[in-house]
Parts: C-alpha cells; structure tokens; sequence
C-alpha cells in the first residue's frame, strides 16, 4: 500500500483518487477549492459522472481516502490540475502553483507524477525545476513522470481502469515507480517511455481525433454539394475494413479535443493539416446558423428551440460548446432562442423546461445527442410547436417517426434532402457503445 497526494479533485482527479483508495492505497484528495473540499467531506460528489458518487463515497467509507485543501508528505504526488488554452498557447498556472504547493512535501523517494496534459517539454521545464527548488535532484532524490489521462466523459469510471495507460519517465526507474503505483487499479496494459514522448502522445491522440472529425465535417459539406446523404456514404464507406470516419456534427467542443492539438505547435513547428483542421471545425456553428437561418429564415421572427447545449450527447460540461456558438450567432440575426438540456445545470447555462422550449417553436434545432432525444414523441412535438421544422445536427432521433407526425427533417450534412422514408442510417454513437 502506497500513501499518494492527488491534487486537482475534478473529473479525473476525483476518480484517480477514488480508484486508487479503493485498491489499497492511503490517499490524501486536495484541492485549492474549499467549497469541493467541504463538498466531499459532506458526502456531495461536485462531478457529474455516471457511477463516480457511489465510488467516492465508498472510497471515503473505506477511510482510505480523505480530503484537504492542503498537501502532505506522501510516496506519490500525482498533479491532475486544468491546464487550458489562452490565444492558442497553454496556461500552465494552475500547474505551476500546483507544483510549488507539493514541492516542500516531496520527501527522499517521493514519486512526483503529472497527469495534466501539457506541451512536450513541461515537466522538465516547467515542473521539474520547482520541485528542485528544493536542492533536490530529480531522478536522484525524487522521482517525475508523466502519465496522461485518455478517459471518455460520461464513461470515466469503466475507462480509468480498462483503458491502456502510457507512462513517461524520467528515467526507467521514475516509470517502473509510476507503473506501480498504477497497477494497483489499471487493468489496462501500461507502456513505459520517456517524458516527452508521453507528453506528446497524449496531444497526437486529440489532435489525431480532431483531424478526423474534421475530414467528417468537410465531407458533410461535400456530400451536400453532391445531393447526398452523407450519413449514408459515412455507414457505407465504413463498411471498408480500414475505413473509419468519424461523425459530422455541429462543431468540437470540450476543454481537450479543441484545444489540445494547439499544444503541439510551438514557435519553431510547423504544421499545416493541425490548424486547417480546427479552422474547418470552428466554422461549424457559423455553418449551423446559416442553414437554421435559411430552414426558418423565411419567418420573420423565428423561435427555434435548441435541443442540447453541452458541448456532446451526454455530457453535462459547456466547455468550447459549438451548441452555445450557434446560439450566440443566431441571437445576434435576431432569431428567438428557447434552449433546453437535461443534462446541464440551471446555474451552469440558463435553459428552459421541454415543454416551455417548444411551445411555439419554428424550428426544433438538435445540437447535443443526448440519448434522452431519440425518446422524443414527435407527435406530442407536433401539436404545440408553431412550425413543424426539425434541424438534426447530429442524427440522432428517428426521423421516420418525425416526418409521419408531420415535420420537414433535415440533417447535417444531406441538408437538401427532406428526409421521411426512415432510410436513416443507424450510425448513432451509442448503438455502437
Ligand atoms: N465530435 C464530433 N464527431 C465525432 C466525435 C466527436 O463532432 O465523431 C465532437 C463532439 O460532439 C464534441 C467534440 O467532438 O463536441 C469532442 O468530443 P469527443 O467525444 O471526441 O472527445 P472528448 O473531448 O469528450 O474526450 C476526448 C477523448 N480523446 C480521444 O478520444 C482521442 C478522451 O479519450 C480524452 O481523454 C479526452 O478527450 C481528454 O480529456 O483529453
């Protein structure tokens, strides 16, 4: 049993910390935020994730995690702290004081591990020298590595342990301390390399999601010119065995896919397919509002309700949502916006109930895929809707049963295309889950 501090109790602070008391280990959770101290002290989990409350509060019971706003002496130190993008460059602040709270309670033999995704090079030279502050020697007196997350909101708790883990050491002992301490509730395969490496993977991996998601949203746009049903062509080229496009859709949103590629770039790199590839994503709400704008534009003072604004189908976070654009871009032309999301909190973003979003509404405009959509009646849409218009940005309800109760569906990426027969292809992300 090994006694670790996690510092930053957010979404994957709180469950590191959970999973790593419910395996034997003596966890201390801290965090800067005494209002999530008091929370969890409380028995309240400030997270929104399936599974994680009945997870923590076990972990609290077992006594083995506790929690404080201050740091202690410990074996490990993991730092999961915000590392967010400004102007495209990393703000790397919240690492920077995290590490400086650690660096007195870093003893002989502390592990020092950060899990916060950062551009290649931070832990050498950024967290490494706080810590040494200290007239200690890192990979002599202390150890570092780095060991990204690469968990699915909304599947965190399966994810954190299933999922392969890549750790970056130091030196070989810094990553054979680390895989320790992860095998005690990684069941997933966990592969040692070198700091930088890792630093790097972690960003190769969003930024090779966001270039694909991009190719999608560009195809979507071809597949319009075309006059065909892009979600058609995406399920049939997919049948390939070495083809796998991803989903067209409203935008990236998220704290991680849409801003983390950036952190490749630096002063020095070049890159032409990165930036191309965020440009074509962030211009998908513009393109969203337009169609809304052309679909129910002809009204002259439109109300369309938005169904979903988090940032993904069942997720409760805002963060670079593309919902939230193609909001803000349609108020700006005027249009009446009645937004409503199951899942996002009235203090997070003011939305309204179901019933009083569509009640004379235009335009249905779907821009998250909650599963909680796809259970919609149609017909109960029907009757108090003003204008029977449905603008699936995510293909997500079954537009047969829509188009019988009378609405003109269209889709993101077949937008000519008045979609009744139900020929719909059944590529929703969760039938696949
Ligand atoms: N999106 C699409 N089309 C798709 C997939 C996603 O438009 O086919 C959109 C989503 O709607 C959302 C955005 O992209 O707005 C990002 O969603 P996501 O599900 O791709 O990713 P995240 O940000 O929830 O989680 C990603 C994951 N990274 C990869 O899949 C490579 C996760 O494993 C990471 O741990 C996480 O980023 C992170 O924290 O880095």
């Amino acid at each position: 049993m090994a006694s670790v501090v996690v510092v930053g109790l957010g979404y994957i602070g709180l469950p590191t910390a959970a999973m790593l008391a419910l395996n034997g280990n003596d966890v201390y959770g801290v965090d800067i935020a005494l209002q999530t101290v008091e929370a969890l002290r409380n028995g309240n989990v400030p997270v929104r994730e399936r599974d994680l409350t009945a997870i923590v509060r076990d972990a609290i019971r077992t006594g083995r995690l506790r929690v404080s706003d201050k740091p202690r002496k410990a074996d490990y130190l993991i730092l999961c702290v915000p590392t967010p993008k400004k102007d495209h460059r990393p703000d790397l602040s919240a690492l920077r004081s995290a590490s400086r709270a650690v660096a007195e309670y870093v003893a002989e033999g502390s592990t020092v591990i950060v899990e916060s995704t950062v551009p290649p090079g931070t832990c050498s030279n950024v967290v490494r020298p706080i810590i040494e502050a200290e007239d200690r020697r890192a990979g002599k007196d202390f150890h570092l590595a780095y060991c990204p997350e690469r968990v699915m909101p909304g599947n965190i708790i399966r994810e954190i342990v299933e999922n392969d883990r890549i750790i970056g050491g130091l030196t070989s002992k810094c990553g054979e301390l680390a895989r320790k301490l992860y095998t005690t509730f990684v069941r997933g395969q966990i592969h040692l390399t070198d700091l930088v490496t890792a630093e790097f993977v972690k960003l190769a991996e969003n930024a090779f999601r966001d270039v694909n998601i991009a190719f999608a949203n560009e195809l979507a746009d071809l597949a319009e010119a075309h006059g065909i049903d892009i979600w058609q062509a995406i399920e049939l080229a997919n049948k390939h065995p070495r083809v796998s496009i991803l989903r067209p859709g409203p935008g990236v949103g998220g704290h991680c896919i849409a801003v983390d590629p950036w952190f490749l770039l630096t002063p020095k790199t070049t890159s032409r397919m990165i930036p191309a590839a965020r440009l074509t994503n962030d211009l998908r709400p513009e393109t969203v509002a337009r169609k809304t704008l052309e679909f129910s534009g002809h009204l002259k003072k439109p109300k369309v309700a938005v169904l979903g604004v988090a940032y993904k189908g069942n997720a409760d976070d805002i963060r670079e949502s593309p919902a939230i654009k193609v909001i803000e871009m349609l108020q700006e032309k005027g249009v009446a916006l009645a937004p409503y999301d199951p899942l996002v909190p009235q203090d997070t973003y003011p939305t309204l109930q179901f019933e009083d979003a569509i009640d004379g509404a235009d335009c249905i405009l779907i821009l998250a895929d909650h599963r909680e959509f796809y259970y919609i009646d149609p017909v109960v849409v029907a009757r108090r809707v003003r204008k029977k218009l449905l603008f699936d940005t995510r293909n997500c309800v079954d537009h047969r049963l829509w188009s019988k109760a009378g609405f003109d569906v269209r889709l993101l990426g077949s937008f000519g295309i008045r979609h009744t027969d139900g020929l719909q292809s059944k590529s929703r992300e969760w039938d696949r889950r």
